[in-house]
């Protein structure tokens, strides 16, 4: 990989960390009315995929979008704007934080049904594959829609259609408080890909270089006319399943696991490996946290000064009488 694309990566995921702990404080003004699923520690996936996808590649997201709507290259301002239900969102307003879309660089949606985004991407996988316009699609999800119907029979149909598609588990181990060893029967998603005749891996997804690693190797298969990849990320969100909330010490987790994950930031050890590279130095870090905190800005400024939906325009979209 070419240093200029580790920068980039290196930028994005901090632009994420950067507006998620922006939105994190601006939630206690009660201004931001949408519900919220921050990211916060699991964005070296969404980077790590993402950086081999073209502008017309397909991503579909969870109600956990942020990160993968930065990383495609979604329009932060309208993100915001969204956030802020303002008429400038980039759903015009009607459907908040899990909800992101950016038609102009491939992000055709992201759904709130847990699991409903992955027959949704098998779709554009499908249609990609007979239109034989060599676009693919990457789904990312949680280990909680890994307990849903749908990822079972996608990858089944995705797999015997050899369609060019991705699935990208965030497994953060949680979903919402239920760990995953009371849900599953097995300490395996990756593993179903087998049985459904796919290639599967489980990775550390906190290492945007082993994400980017395999995102790539997936994604190269894909354009091949190889088929799907199931690709497992182990990695772990440091806020609570919603809201501003923390959630550890409550008996919900375990501050021990919580506080080793910490430990294990995807941002802090990929600029670790980056100053040993000779790719990134202190200066360097602290001049592009200065620009992502003026363009950050310049988003909240953006939507907090957009207008809202006027009450008559509330049946506007609206395509059913
Ligand atoms: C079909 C459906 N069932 C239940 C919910 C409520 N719900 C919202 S998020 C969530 C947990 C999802 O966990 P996971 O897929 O692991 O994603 P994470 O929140 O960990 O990113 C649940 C059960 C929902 N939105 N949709
Ligand atoms: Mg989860």
């Amino acid at each position: 990989m070419e240093k200029s694309i580790w920068l980039d990566a290196y930028r994005t995921m901090r632009l994420i960390r950067l507006i998620e702990q922006r939105i994190n404080d601006e939630y206690k003004f009660d201004e931001i009315k949408t519900p919220i699923h921050l990211s916060i520690g699991q964005e070296a996936v969404s980077v790590g995929v993402c950086m081999h996808l073209g502008k017309d590649d397909y991503v579909f997201g969870t109600h956990r979008s942020h990160a993968m709507y930065i990383a495609k290259g979604g329009d932060i301002k309208k993100m915001i704007a969204e956030l802020y239900l303002r008429k400038t969102g980039c759903a015009r307003g009607r459907g908040g934080s899990m909800h992101l879309v950016d038609t102009e660089v491939g992000i055709p949606g992201s759904s709130a049904i847990v699991g409903g985004n992955i027959p949704l991407g098998t779709g554009t996988a499908l249609a990609s594959k007979i239109l034989n316009n060599g676009r693919v699609t990457a789904i990312f999800f949680g280990d909680g829609a890994a307990d849903e119907g749908t990822f079972h029979e996608s990858l089944n149909f995705a797999s015997v259609k050899k369609l060019p598609v991705v699935y990208v588990c965030e497994n953060n181990f949680y979903a919402i408080n239920s760990h995953q060893s009371v849900r599953q029967a097995g300490d395996n998603i990756y593993k179903w890909a087998q049985g459904y005749g796919m290639l599967g891996f489980r990775i550390d997804g906190n290492d945007v270089l082993e994400v980017s690693r395999h995102a790539k190797k997936a994604i190269d298969r894909c354009r091949n006319g190889e088929g799907p990849t199931l690709i497992e990320c182990l990695t772990y969100r440091w806020k609570g399943h919603i809201g501003t909330v923390d959630d550890v010490g409550e008996g919900f987790r375990p501050k021990e696991e919580h506080d080793h994950w910490v430990s294990q930031c995807p941002i802090k050890r990929f600029s670790e490996f980056l100053k040993g590279e000779g790719v990134l130095t202190d200066e360097l870090m602290k001049s592009i946290d200065q620009e992502i905190f003026d363009l950050i800005e310049d988003a909240f400024q953006f939507a907090q000064n957009s207008p809202k939906p006027e009450p008559d325009e509330l049946l506007d979209y609206v395509y059913a009488d």
